[in-house]
């Protein structure tokens, strides 16, 4: 390394030279070169550094949105610095953000499951709405794995606004994906159950286990899923894996891989049950299906009424989804883990775990084998099953255990390799063959990653129009990367440089990722996202995102005896105090409290918390707030701000009193 260093010393000194746009002299060359010399920075280290290092003030061209696995959260991240700007409580309460204590407990309990309370959530897949298959920057959608839900998230003030639970099924992964123009959220199930998640028992699978995958619509007007106008498609009980739009060539129609034709149900493991174990059962067969769902039509078919109402939702039935022609299967290589649609849409990608190839498929090929019905036979649920030859256009063998693609704007595919822990980059054929100097349907390199990576991002890499440049991939393991953290170790975000054609795709940056456990993450050109910085009126409700009538104005703040046990209370907090700063209610009251921060600042925000009562809120600029509580334990409770919003912070207190009932 140290000897690496002293040979770069001449082209480090050009570099330096060339590229520094302040007052590059002798002196500070010969410190960078010290500095190098002592951390035995290579050239490419440098390199790295110059490309990733944002200096103070300077903001990130890239925005990631990161799903937070089993945090239950999002997490918003800045390319190409990979610093953390901000989470978004989502399925889990978050305290910073007040989530879940007090505020946002409604949208939560949209949430709970068969009538409990359920306070987390396995997210996985981030959908950014789209308009012509570009990003927007408006809405952001994502999954919950362990209970098959699906959440809505408004990018102007980056909250949770809706919290759907699926009706039909208990768990989800192929989701949250939308079409260009984002009409619906497309939900497919993952691990079968009876509808509803019944009692079944186990020898009933082939007959009583049901997948789906669900429409949910999306009224962008209203910022919320419309469940009267969504419906699901009844699906043979594979296990759905994950699933994409297509665009463009594509458009109307919605891929989606499974995995378990073999319709394995486990059963091994301890005296009597002899079956082969899930993880054998279910890769017997040489392929699974790839689903080919033509969703413009079943949007037909349930407008014309054809449906079943199950569990109080609309479904169509198997057996009307194949009559009507809006379902066909191909057969994809065994145990498919990832598909993802070309920028033009005109060929589908799939990944298969143990093969070392991906299969690329072409949708002209799909659409023509569907009009002239060339089917290889069909399913054991009656499904065609389109011939494989005549839709398949391509193999490219890029490494072991392909997971996931994503696209540049050159013709090239970028491929996750989870056991060769490696990112591959290939070429694209068709039309994209002359965008990139390398032959059609070629490997051209492979860059080692830190390790297991699971999903990978490119910058706009699943829209019609990527931009390349940056590509993050999102390993599973650290291992040996960071300082030791206990047993439990940080996921690693690994930034790459794929500016260039033909050249290598250095790793730049190393990001602990020590927050839950990230699956896919879309990245979006910074300045597509429009947020707000401050709420647009005072009295802003960001549940309604309108002003509030009931919110608390300067002057009308007091507290109002409603009966005999209701109290409401109507309090503005602003640098530094709450008015009022007390509060004396009785033992057993209703109370309901009303607060804005009438700030007009940016980046005023004030906390409020109250011991005992399990509250604590976040009030940004202009918001308002209501919370209730019955006050059934008394005593004397100061009430704070928790947030260090001005010198006299720790002043910016109050009290509450509830006095005990005689
Ligand atoms: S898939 S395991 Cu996104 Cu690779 Cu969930
Ligand atoms: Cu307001 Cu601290």
């Amino acid at each position: 390394m140290r000897l690496k260093a002293l040979q770069s010393k001449f082209l480090l000194t050009a570099a330096f030279i060339a590229i520094g746009t302040g007052n590059t002299n002798a002196q500070s060359i010969n410190e960078v070169q010290k500095i190098a010399n002592e951390r035995g920075l290579s050239t490419a280290d440098l390199l790295a550094a110059a490309k990733t290092y944002t200096p103070t003030g300077m903001k990130d061209e890239y925005v990631i949105f990161s799903s937070g696995g089993h945090s239950g959260q999002v997490f918003v991240i800045g390319v190409p610095s990979m610093r953390i700007l901000r989470t978004i409580g989502v399925f889990t309460p978050e305290s910073w953000q007040g989530w879940g204590y007090g505020v946002g407990n409604e949208i939560l309990d949209e949430g709970n499951v068969s009538g409990r309370e359920n306070r987390w959530g396995d997210t996985h897949h981030p959908a950014l709405s789209e308009t012509n298959g570009d990003y927007d920057g408006e809405w952001l959608f994502i999954n919950d794995k362990s209970n098959a839900r699906i959440a809505v998230i408004d990018l102007r003030d980056f909250e949770t606004k809706q919290i759907i639970k699926n009706p039909l099924f208990i768990n989800d992964h192929g989701g949250a994906f939308v079409p260009p123009n984002t009409e619906y959220i497309f939900e497919t199930a993952q691990y079968n159950v009876p509808w509803g998640a019944d009692h079944a028992p186990m020898s009933d699978y082939k007959d009583n286990f049901r997948g789906a995958v669900t429409m949910w619509k999306f009224d962008r007007k209203k910022g919320r899923i419309d469940k009267a106008k969504s419906f699901a498609i009844e699906l043979p009980p594979y296990w759905q894996d994950i699933a994409d739009a297509g665009k463009l060539a594509s458009d109307g129609y919605f891929f989606l891989n499974s995995i378990n034709t073999e319709l394995a149900t486990g059963g091994f493991g301890v005296e009597g049950e002899k079956n082969p174990p899930f993880e054998a059962g279910v890769s017997m067969n040489a392929t699974d299906y790839l689903h080919i769902i033509d969703w413009k039509k079943a949007e037909k078919v349930f407008e014309a009424g054809k449906y079943t109402m199950i569990k109080d939702f609309p479904v169509i039935s198997l057996k009307d989804a194949v009559s009507e022609g809006l379902l066909h299967l191909t057969p994809e290589p065994r145990s498919p883990h990832g598909v993802d649609v070309s920028p033009k849409g005109d060929f589908v990608v799939v990944s298969g775990k143990l093969d070392p190839h991906t299969t690329i498929y072409s949708v002209e090929k799909i659409k023509k084998a569907i009009a002239n019905k060339t089917f290889s036979g069909q399913d054991e649920y009656g499904v065609p099953v389109l011939d494989f030859d005549s839709v398949m256009e391509a193999q490219v063998e890029v490494g072991l255990g392909p997971l996931h693609t994503q696209f540049g704007p050159d013709g090239y595919a970028y491929t996750s390799l989870f056991l060769d822990s490696a990112v591959a980059r290939w070429t694209l054929g068709g039309d994209y063959g002359k965008l990139n100097p390398e032959p059609d349907w070629t490997l051209v390199q492979k860059t080692p990653v830190h390790y297991n990576i699971g999903h990978l991002g490119a910058a706009e890499g699943d829209t019609v129009d990527p931009d390349g440049k940056y590509l993050v991939a999102y390993n599973k393991w650290s291992v040996d990367r960071f300082v030791q953290t206990g047993p439990l170790m940080p996921q690693n975000f690994q930034l790459l440089d794929i500016s260039e054609q033909g050249t290598e795709m250095p790793v730049i940056y190393d990001m602990p990722m020590g927050i839950g456990e990230p699956h896919y993450a879309q990245i979006i050109k910074a300045d597509k996202l429009k947020s707000w910085s401050v709420y647009p009126e005072i009295g802003w409700d960001p549940t309604i995102q309108a002003v509030n009538p009931w919110a608390p104005r300067p002057k009308s703040e007091r507290i109002e005896r409603k009966g005999e046990h209701e109290v409401e209370i109507f309090m503005t907090s602003v640098r530094s105090h709450f008015t009022p700063e007390h509060v004396t209610v009785k033992q057993g009251d209703k109370v309901t409290w009303h607060i804005t921060n009438t700030e007009r600042a940016i980046d005023a925000t004030h906390g409020f918390s109250i011991p005992v009562y399990n509250i604590t809120l976040s009030l940004e600029a202009g918001e308002y707030a209501k919370f209730e509580f019955v006050a059934d334990t008394p005593g004397t409770f100061p009430f704070y701000c928790t947030e260090f919003c001005s010198a006299l912070h720790l002043e910016m207190m109050g009290y509450l009193m509830v006095e005990p009932a005689e």
